[in-house]
């Protein structure tokens, strides 16, 4: 039998800032979250889709959401988590998001939101995103594009782009730097039941979905090692609006406690802490990899 290459995530992580891991989510997995995507899109307002043009959808999923609480404790994610190093990985928020059909591609940017904390700088991330793909997803419809690197070094597009997440950067058009396409982008190629993981710091962006049918995939955000964060990301994290309400693990009644997910979801009871200063553009170092 011809020996296989196994990838080794943790490497691709470190040096890339992301992985792709082929046929992660078993069939049935993969079913039961179109189901879920299907309910969400039926009971979302059109003003939802006009915000969110670029993405398409960015509807929040809940701990209740079936299959959400088996998709956390799936043999699937605990794999993809031990083979990448995670120590104590976390939920704090889910999306589906969707492409409909001819829609326009989502700007470049990237998810980090502390960028005044030393944290930022760090080998590993202190947040990942785990996109779960749920059709076959290419180029022509919606793929998403990385650029490998840019989660530790500073980028020419670092200086370019708008703020993320912002009306500024959703009211850039398709022909400006916040869509171009980019030399050393790399796009990837997801069928059903793919996964791919990414530290937040890299910079992504979506080719537009130019077919007649949707694009759908569900992002769900962690933090891999929790235990390890300083105090003020801990109280931070408990406090994710896709979370039951903080508090929730000191109430005897709460009908988490006994369910297998609830060990994925963070907990916190340290001191109060005022809020980690938000800043969502990196402020580049030459310690941290970029000229001063
Ligand atoms: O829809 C996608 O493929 C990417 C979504 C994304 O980049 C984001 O929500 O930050």
């Amino acid at each position: 039998m011809p020996h296989q290459e196994i990838p080794d995530l943790r490497e691709q992580m470190e040096t890339d800032g992301f992985c792709l891991i082929k046929g992660a989510l078993p069939d049935d997995l993969v079913t039961r979250l179109r189901d879920l995507a299907d309910r969400k899109l039926r009971s979302e307002k059109e003003s939802h889709f006009r915000r969110y043009a670029h993405h398409g959808s960015l509807i929040p999923i809940h701990i209740e959401d079936d299959p959400h609480p088996d998709v956390l404790t799936s043999p699937a994610l605990a794999d993809a988590f031990r083979r990448l190093g995670f120590t104590d990985p976390r939920w704090i928020s889910g999306y589906v998001i969707t492409k409909p059909p001819r829609s326009p591609g989502l700007w470049w940017h990237q998810d980090w939101w502390a960028w005044d904390h030393d944290l930022s700088f760090a080998h590993r991330p202190a947040q990942v995103f785990c996109m779960l793909y749920l059709q076959k997803t290419r180029r022509e419809n919606g793929a998403l594009r990385v650029i490998a690197g840019s989660h530790r070094n500073r980028h020419p597009l670092h200086d370019a782009l708008p703020e993320p997440h912002t009306q500024h950067i959703e009211d850039q058009p398709q022909d400006s730097v916040s869509h171009l396409p980019i030399p050393d982008e790399t796009t990837i190629d997801a069928d059903a039941g793919d996964l791919v993981i990414g530290d937040v710091r890299v910079l992504h962006a979506t080719h537009p979905n130019d077919r007649d049918t949707l694009r759908t995939a569900v992002d769900l955000l962690f933090t891999p090692d929790f235990r390890e964060l300083p105090e003020e990301f801990r109280a931070h994290y408990v406090r994710q609006f896709c979370l039951p309400e903080a508090g929730w693990w000191n109430d005897p009644g709460h009908p988490l406690h006994g369910d297998p997910a609830s060990a994925l979801l963070p907990t916190y009871d340290g001191p109060d802490h005022p809020p980690v200063p938000y800043r969502r553009l990196p402020r580049w170092t030459q310690a941290a990899g970029g000229a001063a």
